[in-house]
C-alpha cells in the first residue's frame, strides 16, 4: 500500500481547525488533527510545504519509522509547529492502519483497560454567585468532574472565565489582534480559597474538583495556594507555575499535598524528564495534536506509569474532534488513565467532523468505527474559511506582560 495524496484542511466552523487527509493506493482515507490554536498557518505551510512531499509513495503501515524519519530527519527538533504537523501524519496513519484491520484504533493499542472515560468539564463566572449557577449547569449536563475558575475582584478580564450573564458561551478570547487581559497574583491568591470553600459547602466534599492557574505564579505563590487549597481536596491544581523550568514544581511538591498537573504546552517526553523521574507530578496534560501522536503519547504515558502518574490529555475546544477521537482510544487502552478534558465543541464542528465517540453521563467512550471514526464533510468544510484569531495577552497593573 502507498500514500498517493496529501491535502491539508484548514476550517473555521465556529473556530480555526487544521486537519491533514492522507489517502492510499487503495482509496483508504487517515485523518489528523494539527490545530495550533492562534498560530495554525504555521504548521499548515510545515504539512504542505515540507511534509506532503515526503509522504507520496510511502508505506502507511510504517507508522514508528514515519515518525522517526519525520523527527529526527528535519534535524531542527521538537517545539509546538513541528510536533503538531508529525502528529497530524500519525494519527492519520493509525487511522489507515484500523480500517485496514477493520478495528478501532484502541483495539490495535492493546484493547479497552475500562469501559468508559471519566471527562471533566469547565465551568465559571465572573463572581461566585455566577460560578454555582455554572457548575450546577454542568452537573445537570452529566458532568461528575468540574474545573472551577472564577473571576478576581479588581479585575476585568481573567482567562477561562465566560461574560456576566452569557451562560455557557465564552468571552470572546480570540481576536484579529490579542485583547489585553489584566492580572494581580495577590488578590488572586487571597481570593480563591474562599471560592473553593464556598463551591465545597454548595456540593459536598465528594465532587472532583480541578483548577488551572495557567502558569501565572511563581514557585513560591503556588506552594502557598497549594497550602490553602488542601482543605478543599482538589482533584488537581493545573499549570501553576510557567512550563519551562521543570525544577519548579520541586519547590511546589515538596510544601503541598494538592495533587499536581501540568503539560498541556510541552510536546516532547524530554520536557516531563525531570517531573516524571523525580515524581513531581500527579498528571500529564499533553494532547496528542501537540505531542507528535498517539506513538509518542503511548510512550509518555508508559514512562509516567512507572512513577505511578496519570493521564489527563488536554482537551479544549481548539482540540478539534479528529485530536479528541485520537486521545479517547489512547485513554482507552492504557492503564494509568486518570481524566479526559472535555469541552465538546460547536454544533457546526458536529457537522463538518462527525464522530463516532459519545458523551454520557460524564464519561466519554471512542466508540467501535474503525480507526479513529471521524469523517470530515470536505464541501462543508470549504464554506467556512479560516480567519485570523489571537489569544488574548495579559498584563499588570502597571502595564507589565504577565503569563495568561
Ligand atoms: C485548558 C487550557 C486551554 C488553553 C487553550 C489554549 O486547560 O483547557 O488551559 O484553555 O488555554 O487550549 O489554546
Ligand atoms: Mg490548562
Amino acid at each position: 500500500m502507498k500514500i498517493v495524496d496529501v491535502k491539508v484542511v484548514v476550517t473555521r466552523p465556529g473556530r480555526n481547525f487544521v486537519t491533514l487527509k492522507l489517502t492510499t493506493d487503495d482509496g483508504l482515507t487517515g485523518l489528523g488533527d494539527a490545530t495550533l490554536n492562534g498560530r495554525e498557518l504555521a504548521v499548515v505551510s510545515y504539512l504542505r510545504d515540507h511534509i506532503a512531499p515526503l509522504l507520496i509513495g510511502l508505506d502507511p503501515h510504517r507508522i514508528e519509522d514515519t515518525w522517526q524519519y519525520l523527527y529526527r530527519g528535519a534535524y531542527w527538533r521538537r517545539g509546538p509547529v513541528t510536533m503538531a504537523a508529525i502528529a497530524a501524519v500519525d494519527v492519520a496513519l493509525w487511522d489507515i492502519k484500523g480500517k485496514v484491520a477493520g478495528l478501532p484504533l484502541y483495539q490495535l493499542l492493546g484493547g479497552a483497560s475500562r469501559d468508559r472515560l471519566l471527562a471533566y468539564g469547565h465551568a465559571s463566572g465572573q463572581d461566585t454567585p455566577e460560578l454555582l449557577d455554572s457548575v450546577r449547569a454542568r452537573l445537570a449536563e452529566g458532568y461528575r468532574a468540574i474545573r472551577i475558575q472564577t473571576g478576581v475582584p479588581g479585575l476585568k478580564a481573567v482567562y477561562g472565565v465566560h461574560t456576566k450573564g452569557a451562560g455557557s458561551a465564552p468571552v470572546p478570547h480570540q481576536q484579529a489582534r490579542p485583547r489585553v487581559e489584566d492580572w494581580d497574583t495577590r488578590s488572586y491568591l487571597s481570593h480563591m480559597p474562599g471560592v473553593f470553600e464556598t463551591v465545597r459547602h454548595e456540593f459536598g466534599p465528594e465532587l472532583p474538583l480541578l483548577h488551572d492557574a495557567h502558569h501565572r505564579l511563581t514557585p513560591l505563590q503556588a506552594a502557598q495556594l497549594g497550602k490553602d487549597l488542601e482543605p478543599y481536596r482538589l482533584f488537581w491544581l493545573e499549570d501553576c507555575t510557567p512550563a519551562e523550568n521543570q525544577d519548579a514544581l520541586r519547590l511546589v511538591r515538596q510544601h503541598t499535598t494538592t495533587p499536581l498537573a501540568i503539560g498541556e504546552v510541552f510536546n516532547t517526553i524530554h520536557d516531563y524528564q525531570t517531573l516524571l523521574t523525580d515524581q513531581l507530578i500527579d498528571y500529564v496534560r499533553s494532547a496528542v495534536t501537540h505531542f507528535g501522536g498517539v506513538t509518542p503519547l503511548r510512550k509518555l504515558f508508559d514512562l509516567a506509569a512507572v512513577h505511578q502518574i496519570k493521564s489527563a490529555v488536554h482537551g479544549p475546544e481548539d482540540i478539534s474532534p479528529v485530536g479528541m477521537a485520537a486521545a479517547l482510544h489512547l485513554d482507552l487502552a492504557i492503564h494509568n488513565f486518570g481524566i479526559q478534558e472535555y469541552s465538546g465543541h460547536s454544533p457546526l464542528a458536529g457537522e463538518v467532523f462527525q464522530h463516532a465517540y459519545t458523551f454520557t453521563d460524564g464519561h466519554l467512550h471512542p466508540g467501535e468505527a474503525p480507526g479513529i471514526g471521524v469523517d470530515m464533510d470536505e464541501s462543508l468544510a470549504e464554506t467556512y474559511p479560516y480567519e485570523r484569531a489571537y489569544l488574548p495577552v495579559n498584563r499588570l497593573h502597571d502595564g507589565t506582560v504577565h503569563d495568561w
